[in-house]
């Protein structure tokens, strides 16, 4: 989408959010500016809502993000304006920016973080990719420990501090941190004296302390996150496992009752969240058009095909390989299929100088092909794999056209796209199937939920779910999208906004900690 229409449509979602009935607001409750109150809003992430590139003409050109902690946090800064502190990674970022890498987008400004390339490659495709990501979810694939990644992580955390300084000033502010990359920032920042509060958001789940007790670093990321005032999670489920890490891996002082930790005479509250999306604009972009518009290859292959669709990043802990042999079983179960059901995978690269990610590509194509070759025919090809990112306007069309939505993810945060599909759902005819490992599974017990892993019962419960006839379906949908609507992106905000303000009183109100 260009700046300008962006400009417009956050201009519009402003306006709409300072209206009683916004989504998220009761009438007569507090604008989300009041709530801020005089901070000033910072919300660093190493991943910035828009990259600025360069085409082979020398044109520069805003490209946007893939990944859902950039869908889910760019409302909250269109909302409250503010500053989003990001690595700069797009080749023209620094040229867009001024002399302190800043860059105005009207509703709020970007302040990029210039790390030099090797450093960054030792901090995000080394400590946070290669040891974190894998390390917290459940270890799909082996976490690698490396000291000078390690080291990195240590520098880049502290360049993301100095410019997060930088851009506070002497201002009273809030910022939000946010996820894996950045767990020694809120310390960072506390010990600057400076008055600033900080909520971390954690985007990934927290799997408990056997886990992550492999980590040779674990005592300093503790030590960094417990930095913040409020540390906030997508799922109960993650609160408990993080208090309990608290507990039993380092120095501090738990209290499971009022959810805190208390440690080197700092309390941190610890709360549940669960993230989502802008329930609105996906509903408004799915209908903008004909999902043919953006989709031309695809219009031969579907005509009135049953559509199972994946979109995810082509990343090992979205259960992908697991998806395709899951039809694959599907369709040895359910000859009637054959002919007329197809899967279409969009999968956005991702990370892929990482060796992992560049297994898990082949992996895929591997499985596509086996799936094709068992059962393609001459005008029939089951599975299509579509390796690359679209404008979300367009996936938002491609979602109103599925019939099937497949989330398989095998250990998720909370899963977005799911989301997504519901909202894109406005006439409730689809199939949700979600995997039980994804924080979203809590809050829809009504989409047919799987255990990716036992690729036989997904395949029997998909066959099921198909047999049970579009009104019980509807039926689910229409449940589901109820409760999305109630919670999406705005509610979120408003929660951890208002969280943040709780914290902030019961902080002014009690008495120093001691351990
Ligand atoms: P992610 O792992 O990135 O997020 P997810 O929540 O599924 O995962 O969000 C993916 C986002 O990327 C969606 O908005 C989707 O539309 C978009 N996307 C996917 N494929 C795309 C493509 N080919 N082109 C364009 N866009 C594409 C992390 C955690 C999650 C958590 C989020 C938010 O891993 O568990 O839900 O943060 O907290």
């Amino acid at each position: 989408m260009n700046l300008f229409k962006s400009f417009v449509r956050s201009l519009a979602t402003r306006l709409a959010i300072e209206q009683p009935s916004a989504p998220g607001a009761q009438p007569g409750q507090p604008s989300l500016e009041e709530i801020v109150g005089d901070r000033r809003l910072i919300v660093v992430s190493n991943r910035g809502p828009v990259q600025y590139e360069k085409n082979p003409d020398g044109r520069i050109v805003a490209k946007t993000s893939a990944g859902g902690l950039a869908t889910a946090m760019e409302p909250v800064l269109r909302a409250c304006g503010g500053t989003w502190v990001c690595h700069g990674s797009g080749a023209a970022d620094f040229e867009v920016a001024d002399a302190d890498g800043r860059t105005n987008l009207g509703q709020y400004a970007i302040r990029f973080v210039r790390i030099e390339d090797q450093l960054f490659n030792g901090f995000y495709n080394g400590f946070a990719n290669g040891a974190l990501w894998p390390l917290f979810h459940n270890a799909f694939s082996e976490p690698v420990f490396q000291a000078e990644e390690w080291r990195a992580y240590q520098e880049a955390n502290r360049a993301f501090a100095d410019s997060v300084l930088a851009e506070a000033g002497d201002d009273p502010c809030l910022v939000i941190v946010n996820d894996y990359h950045l767990m020694l920032l809120p310390r960072l920042l506390k010990e600057s004296g400076k008055d600033i509060a900080i909520a971390m958001f954690w985007h990934i789940p927290w799997p408990g302390r056997r886990v992550l007790r492999i980590c040779p670093n674990q005592d300093e990321l503790y030590r960094g996150i417990l930095g913040s005032d409020l540390v906030g999670f997508h799922a109960r489920e993650h609160v408990v496992s993080f208090l309990e890490t608290m507990d039993r891996s380092i120095e501090a002082r738990v209290d499971v009752e009022q959810q805190t930790v208390s440690h080197c005479g700092h309390k941190t509250y610890v709360r549940d969240f669960p993230i989502s999306i802008d329930v609105q604009e996906v509903a408004e972009g799915s209908i903008a058009g004909p999902w043919e518009e953006p989709f031309p290859d695809l219009v031969p292959i579907l005509r009135d095909k049953i559509l199972f669709l994946g979109v995810d990043r082509l990343d090992y802990t979205k259960g992908i390989p697991h998806r395709v042999s899951a039809f694959q079983r599907l369709l040895r179960m359910r000859p009637d299929l054959h002919g007329h059901a197809v899967l279409v995978q969009i999968a956005s690269p991702s990370r892929f100088q990482i060796n992992s990610y560049q297994k898990l590509a082949t992996e895929v194509r591997e499985r596509c092909d086996a799936v094709n070759r068992e059962f393609g025919t001459d005008d029939w090809t089951p599975v299509h794999l579509v390796e690359r990112n679209y404008d979300r306007s367009s996936l938002f069309r491609l979602y109103r056209r599925a019939d099937v939505m497949l989330v398989t993810s095998l250990h998720d945060g909370m899963n977005l796209v799911c989301k997504e599909f519901l909202a894109a759902k406005t006439d409730d005819a689809g199939i949700l199937v979600l995997s039980r490992f994804t924080g979203a599974a809590d809050e829809f017990p009504e989409a047919c939920l799987v255990n990716p892993f036992d690729l036989d019962g997904t395949a029997r419960q998909l066959s099921a779910a198909l047999d049970r006839g579009p009104e019980a379906t509807k039926a689910d949908i229409a449940r589901m999208t109820a409760h999305l609507r109630d919670a999406d992106v705005y509610h979120w905000v408003r929660s951890l906004l208002l969280g943040m303000k709780d914290v902030l009183a019961r902080k002014r109100a009690d008495v120093p900690t001691t351990k």
